[in-house]
């Protein structure tokens, strides 16, 4: 009858390395110059251990939180690699490596975990938002650019990033749907990491795909392996080509797996099984990587050593500065989200300085 092909918007994944790093789908295989790629394996490499070792510092108590991006690394390193500088980057909370890509120094993410709203200026002329954690929020921001972009001309593209979970919320709708009518350059890249804290990617939506509500928007959408570097550059590329063409958003659904807990205070252990995250660590996109590089002779285990090496001591030094910059004053905690503040945020804002002065608290 009219009503049973409903379920059948099943979309392929599209990949271009296995798990071992061979490549699979050599016709699609992207001609990307040894610097990038180097670069691209690099800011993986960079991620994982500057990840580690924030969640060694939140342990130690140096740390006020932290999400950790590991397993990750590949959805958003290769969406990066295929921008351009003046694209847009509109993250949510988990886009270490795609901040880190861009440019982003290691010492500002490492401030905004610490607490501290430097942590989210990165200078006049970026094009690169801060860290923003209100579910859903970060679609809408990246429409609004997209819209800018488009009656400015300017020929910049911008990419969303959005987890599984967000994809519940209106405002994932609102601006999907606001870029698909006015064929806006967005590009939103969905990070189905399968969780969205303990809630499963299965009670997200009945849904058989995320990549799928693209039908709806009138636009393209695509499912890839987002543990696949190169997957993900070749689809964002061609996203990012139609976006600058006028032809308007895409939207990319990423098949990852976040291999840590949601943030500090979670314990995946609860609701996941140990079988589930060794299945994934096989999937791992640092591993891939490697074996790609190395199969085409730009990586080896001399070259890996020493890196480590470096980025071992990089990283330290980096939160050692942070800790000893002075801390944050209440003013900054207010005086960042308008250019003008608002009356009633005004009045919040002394209000919080007559309880500090009377609490003795900064
Ligand atoms: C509007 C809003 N509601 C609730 C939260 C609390 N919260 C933080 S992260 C999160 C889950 C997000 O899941 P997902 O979108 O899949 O992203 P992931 O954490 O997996 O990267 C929730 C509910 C929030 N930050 N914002
Ligand atoms: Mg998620």
């Amino acid at each position: 009858m009219v009503l049973d092909n409903f379920k059948d918007w099943k979309m392929e994944t599209f990949s271009i390395l296995d798990k071992n790093g061979k490549v699979t789908n050599k016709e699609k295989e992207p001609k990307i110059d040894n610097d990038t790629l180097v670069k691209m394996y690099k800011t993986m490499v960079y991620t994982r251990m500057a990840d580690e070792q924030a969640l060694k510092y939140q342990r130690q108590g140096r740390m006020l939180t932290f999400a950790p991006v590991k397993g990750q690394e590949a959805a958003q390193v290769g969406p990066m690699a295929a921008s351009d500088k003046g694209d847009w980057l509109v993250p949510a909370f988990r886009e270490m490596a795609a901040m880190l890509y861009k440019g982003v120094p290691l010492q500002k993410l490492y401030l905004y975990w610490y607490g501290n709203e430097q942590g989210s200026h990165f200078g006049e002329g970026s094009h690169i938002l801060p860290v923003n954690v209100p579910i859903g929020s970060q679609v809408n921001h990246a429409a609004g650019i997209a819209y800018a972009s488009k009656l400015k001309e300017s020929g910049e593209a911008v990419i969303a990033f959005i987890g599984d979970g967000g994809t519940s919320h209106g405002e994932f709708h609102e601006g999907m749907n606001f870029a698909g009518v006015f064929d806006l350059p967005l590009v939103t890249i969905i990070q189905n990491n399968h969780y969205a804290i303990s809630t499963p990617r299965s009670k997200q939506t009945k849904a058989a795909s995320l990549a799928q509500k693209a039908h709806a928007y009138g636009i393209p959408g695509a499912l890839v392996d987002g543990n696949d570097p190169l997957a993900m550059y070749v689809v964002t590329k061609a996203a990012l080509e139609r976006a600058k063409k006028g032809e308007g958003p895409t939207l990319i659904e990423a098949l990852t797996y976040r291999l840590g807990p949601h943030t500090t205070s979670d314990d995946p252990t609860i609701y996941r099984s140990d079988e589930e995250v060794e299945e994934w660590k096989k999937k791992d996109p640092i591993i891939r990587m490697y074996k790609y590089l190395s199969n085409r002779n730009l990586w080896n285990k001399e070259k890996e050593e020493t890196l480590r090496k470096d980025y071992k001591k990089e990283i330290q030094d980096t939160f050692k500065a942070v800790e000893k910059l002075p801390a944050p004053t209440l003013d900054e905690v207010f005086d960042y989200t308008y250019t003008e503040m608002p009356e009633y945020l005004q009045r919040q804002k002394e209000a919080r300085k007559a309880q500090a002065k009377s609490g003795g608290d900064r």
